[in-house]
């Protein structure tokens, strides 16, 4: 194929990608390939979380068992089951806590709060999704976090996710954004409530990461 037909270059994916900060609201950015520099630290540090708590597939309280599969490091970790959302220091799948919040992984956050003008941001959860294709979250609040004044920060890998970044209300229609292997996006404020999620992943295989999406969100969840 012509790689450079006008289809080709009107191609959302392209149109959406352009480089540097990007504001998606008054207090939300998408940092284009931010954490490509800081992958050769990072990679090694988060399989080694993921060799102590390994990725599991919850289950909501309203009983559906989520296509993400979750794990988490820091001193909390999300979890869901059929009692609720909440926020633990125990894995409870291995009745032991979390392991901890790596080095990289957490200046990593921290660099790119105080980017997006948050500074002093002291993450103490990093929750770990993982998206095989087909996967996907519905639209959803965050608001299992004790203070909502501190930012969330969120790191994409692998396959390209199509983010659904919504309004203060479920019905407000959302708009859809992109995000790419290394894209890091900060969002707090005034947006720290909106409604968000991610639509099916589609097909495909990464080079560097095969063929998942994994999404890193750190908080201040206590
Ligand atoms: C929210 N994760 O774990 S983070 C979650 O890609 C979650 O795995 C998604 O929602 C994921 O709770 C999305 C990315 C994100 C980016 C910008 C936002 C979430 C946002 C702006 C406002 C609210
Ligand atoms: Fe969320």
């Amino acid at each position: 194929m012509d790689t450079h037909s006008t289809a080709d270059l009107f191609n959302d994916d392209a149109l959406q990608q352009p480089a540097g900060r990007e504001q998606i609201g008054e207090q939300s950015y998408v940092f284009r390939g931010y954490a490509l520099p800081w992958l050769e630290r990072l990679l090694p540090e988060l399989r080694a979380v993921l060799t102590q708590s390994p990725f599991r597939h919850m289950v909501t309280p309203g009983g559906f068992t989520m296509s993400a599969a979750l794990s988490s490091c820091g001193e909390l970790g999300w979890t869901t089951s059929r009692q609720g959302y909440r926020y633990s220091p125990i894995d409870p799948e291995r009745q032991l806590p979390w392991p901890k919040l790596p080095d990289g992984l957490r200046e990593l956050a921290i660099t790119a709060a105080a980017a997006a003008g948050f500074d002093g941001f002291a993450p103490d959860a990093c929750l770990i999704n993982r998206y095989v294709p087909g996967a996907r979250m519905s639209l959803h609040q965050d608001k299992n976090e004790r203070d909502f004044s501190a930012p969330v920060v969120s790191v994409s890998l692998g396959l390209p996710a199509v983010f659904l970044f919504g309004g203060h209300q479920r019905s407000d229609k959302p708009r859809k954004i992109s995000l790419f292997h290394g894209d890091v996006a900060v969002w707090g404020g005034v947006d720290r409530l909106r409604f968000h999620g991610v639509l099916p992943i589609k097909e495909g295989v990464h080079p560097r990461m095969g063929p998942q999406r994994i999404n890193l969100t750190f908080r201040a969840a206590g």
